[in-house]
C-alpha cells in the first residue's frame, strides 16, 4: 500500500544520470542510504532502449525488492506492466491518467506530474495516487523543464489540492529540504543530487528531515 511517506527521499535515475560508477552500483547505495520510492527513468542522449531497457529495469526492481522500496517506471506504461512494477509515473502530455489507470492493476501507484497549479489541480481530481510539482528550481538535469515554481508556487499547490501526497521535483538538494516541507510537500525527489555524487548513500541520507 502507498503512503505519503515513501515520497519523502524520491530518487530518480537512469543509465544517462550517472558516472562510471554505473546505475546499479548508485542505486545500491542510494538503497543504503535510504531512499524511500525510486523510479526508473530512462530518457535523453544515450538511453537504453528495448530488451537492454527492459533487462535494467528488472535489475533494478529486484533491488528496490530487496528493501522494500516501491519501484516505479517513467512514462513507459507497457514496460512497468511488463515487469510487474510498482507503479508508473506519468507527465500531463502523456496518456490520460484515466487511460493509463484502466490499463495498470488497481495496485499501481500512479503519479503525475504537475507545472502548475491547474495542471496539479487537474491531477487531484483524476484520482492520482501523488503529484510531482516543479521544477521548484532551475535544473539542468531537465532539457525540457518549465520556470521554477519557486517555494511560493509549492505552497499555492499545497493550498489547491487539499491533501493530495506531493513531491517537490527540481534542482533539489539537501540544503532546501526543511523549507520545501514547510511548504507542504511529503517529500523531495531528486536525480543529480544523488546520482551525480560521490557518495550516493551519504547524499540520500542528508535529504531525510
Ligand atoms: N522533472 P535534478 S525537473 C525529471 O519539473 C524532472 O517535472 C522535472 O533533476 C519537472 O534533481 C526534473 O537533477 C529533473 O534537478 C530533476
Amino acid at each position: 500500500m502507498f503512503q505519503r511517506e515513501d515520497l519523502a527521499v524520491y530518487f530518480i535515475m537512469g543509465s544517462n544520470n550517472v558516472g562510471d560508477q554505473g546505475p546499479l552500483k548508485v542505486l545500491q547505495a542510494a538503497l543504503d542510504g535510504g531512499i524511500t520510492m525510486f523510479q526508473f527513468r530512462e530518457k535523453g542522449d544515450g538511453a537504453r532502449i528495448g530488451k537492454d531497457k527492459r533487462l535494467l529495469a528488472e535489475e533494478m526492481k529486484t533491488l528496490c525488492k530487496e528493501y522494500d522500496v516501491p519501484f516505479i517506471v517513467n512514462d513507459d506504461v507497457d514496460l512497468a506492466i511488463e515487469v510487474m512494477a510498482d507503479g508508473v509515473h506519468v507527465g500531463q502530455e502523456d496518456a490520460a491518467i484515466d487511460e493509463v489507470k484502466q490499463r495498470c492493476p488497481s495496485s499501481f501507484i500512479i503519479g503525475v506530474s504537475a507545472t502548475n497549479i491547474k495542471e496539479a489541480e487537474q491531477a487531484a481530481k483524476s484520482g492520482a495516487d501523488y503529484i510531482g510539482a516543479g521544477p521548484v528550481f532551475a535544473t539542468g538535469t531537465k532539457k525540457d523543464a518549465k520556470e521554477p515554481i519557486g517555494l511560493d508556487g509549492l505552497k499555492e499547490m499545497r493550498q489547491r489540492i487539499g491533501d493530495t501526497p506531493m513531491v517537490a521535483i527540481g534542482g533539489i538538494d539537501a540544503s532546501h529540504v526543511a523549507a520545501i516541507r514547510a511548504a507542504g510537500a511529503d517529500g523531495v525527489s531528486v536525480i543529480s543530487a544523488i546520482s551525480l555524487a560521490e557518495d550516493p548513500a551519504s547524499a540520500a541520507r542528508r535529504l531525510h528531515m
